[in-house]
């Protein structure tokens, strides 16, 4: 048996029923095949493949809160810390009632490669725990993150391990666990990203993720003889990368025409108007539902079906597994030519091999998702030289960060004889460099 299917087959025995985090290994494996074989009797003997699938360690604790009638909840809490080859560990905390470990050791794996791509000395990592903030009063949400946090700050630092948002954490959620983290500690340091204008955040970090989701895709389109003005977009989810990127597709002329919630989509013939999204989403917390009551001839429909609506391209940015085979034909039989991915991974396998075979354009997440990791990495930059760079400076910089992404991607590809398949690229370009960084460390 070939090393990368010893390893594969080692990973579904050895880390039963984490489906989603065997789905993660097995795309980046078999991307990786080419290289492997190419190298198999030194990778072999150093055990890089087993090391690599190994997080360096998964920290896992209770988080006791009250909630406001006084009852005492008790959730899950997790940090997994899964490779600090070229830098300190860095991915975000998600708070969703979904999480257990199989799914933080899925995104942490990811987080990896995309931090790699970002060409930033940053390791890979990711965090959370099972609380739904979905209905919870503000100081429900304060409770929990500051119990979550007690335990937490004993295992990150600046320089040591850097969470941050995704779902269900943005920038109230940072707030508590900052506040906390510095009220434990005595320490005033850049030790979450994603924090606030007015104690250490980053101009342009709220909308990296869609920015530059939308940068990388706009890249990817005028390398294939594309553009995106006037095209046709559908965007899934309405949280932080999906308004954002619905933002500036807008902004390059694509008419954005739907966006959804686990309710629920609207569309929007019209094109959405993003003032009421944020409106709903950011300050009252709403459902989408909502923006059909406030736009007319917006229309509401419940339940899944998004990517049945016809587009010119599909931006997945809910969350993992929610475009799947039936849902890739869906979109090529209505003339959808390009997908790029602001979720992590947001196709099923099927859907991504579907896309890949049928010719479509297709960046996978990450690489088209790196843009919000890249720019809290500028975060730290400017936390650790008590600087703030401005909004310009940032998005300049997220905007080559993004289009060097590409490069990287396309570059990869081409080198391993697969030109135009992102996905093997953005693996590929991904492992290099965490590979020779390991490598050069020694058996660690
Ligand atoms: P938010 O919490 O801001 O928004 C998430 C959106 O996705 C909401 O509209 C939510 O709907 C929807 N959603 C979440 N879970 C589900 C589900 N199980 N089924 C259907 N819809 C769902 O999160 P973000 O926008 O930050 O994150 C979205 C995706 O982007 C995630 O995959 C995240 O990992 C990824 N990402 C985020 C980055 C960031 O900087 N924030 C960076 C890179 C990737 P509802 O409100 O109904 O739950
Ligand atoms: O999935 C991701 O890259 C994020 N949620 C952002 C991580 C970060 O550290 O900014």
């Amino acid at each position: 048996m070939s090393y990368v299917d010893e390893i594969y087959e080692r990973v579904v025995n050895q880390n039963p029923g984490e489906n989603e985090f065997h789905q993660a290994v097995k795309e980046v494996l078999d991307s990786l095949r080419l290289v492997i074989d190419a190298n198999e009797e030194k990778y072999r003997k150093m055990a890089l493949l087993e090391r690599l699938v190994e997080p360096e360690r998964i920290i896992s604790f209770r988080v006791p809160w009250v909630d406001d009638k006084g009852q005492v909840q008790v959730n899950k809490g997790y940090r997994v810390q899964f490779n600090s080859a070229i830098g300190p560990y860095k991915g975000g905390l998600r708070l969703h009632p979904s999480v257990n470990q199989g799914i933080l050791k899925f995104l942490g794996f990811e987080q990896v490669f995309k931090n790699s791509l970002t060409g930033l000395p940053i390791g890979g990592g990711k965090g959370g725990s099972n609380f739904d903030p979905k209905g919870k009063s503000d100081r429900e949400v304060m409770a929990f993150c500051q119990s979550f946090m007690t335990e937490l700050h004993k295992y990150i630092g600046a320089d040591e391990d850097v969470p941050a948002g995704d779902i269900g954490v943005g920038g109230r959620e940072i707030g508590f666990m900052y506040g906390q983290y510095k009220r434990l500690t005595g320490l005033y340091e850049g030790v979450l990203t994603g924090k606030g204008l007015t104690y250490g955040g980053s101009l342009a970090r709220t909308q990296a993720t869609g920015y530059g989701l939308i940068y990388i895709l706009d890249e990817m389109l005028k390398h294939n003889g594309k553009e995106l003005a006037g095209k046709t977009v559908v965007i899934s989810g309405s949280g932080n990368v999906a308004i954002y990127a619905t933002e500036k597709a807008q902004q390059l002329g694509a008419k954005v025409v739907a966006l959804s919630d686990s309710n629920g989509y609207v569309y929007d013939k019209d094109g959405i108007r993003l003032d009421i999204v944020k409106d709903i989403k950011e300050v009252r917390r709403g459902r989408i539902k909502e923006y059909a009551d406030a736009v007319p001839g917006a229309v509401y429909t419940e339940g899944k079906g998004i990517w049945s609506i016809p587009c010119d391209i599909a931006l997945p940015c809910a969350t993992q597994n929610e475009l799947n085979l039936e849902d890739a034909k869906a979109l090529k039989a209505n003339g959808c030519f390009a997908v790029a991915e602001g979720a992590n991974m947001p196709s099923t396998r099927e859907a991504t091999d579907f896309f890949l075979e049928s010719g479509m354009l297709f960046m996978p997440g990450k690489a088209a998702n790196a843009g919000g990791v890249a720019t809290s990495a500028l975060e730290m930059s400017q936390n650790s030289q008590r600087l703030s760079w401005t909004f310009e400076e940032v998005d300049a910089k997220l905007k080559d960060i993004m289009v060097n992404i590409y490069a990287k991607a396309a570059d990869a590809a081409k080198r391993y004889g697969v030109a135009g398949n992102y996905v093997a690229g953005a693996n590929i370009a991904g492992f290099e460099k965490v590979v020779d960084a390991m490598m050069a460390q020694g058996i660690v």
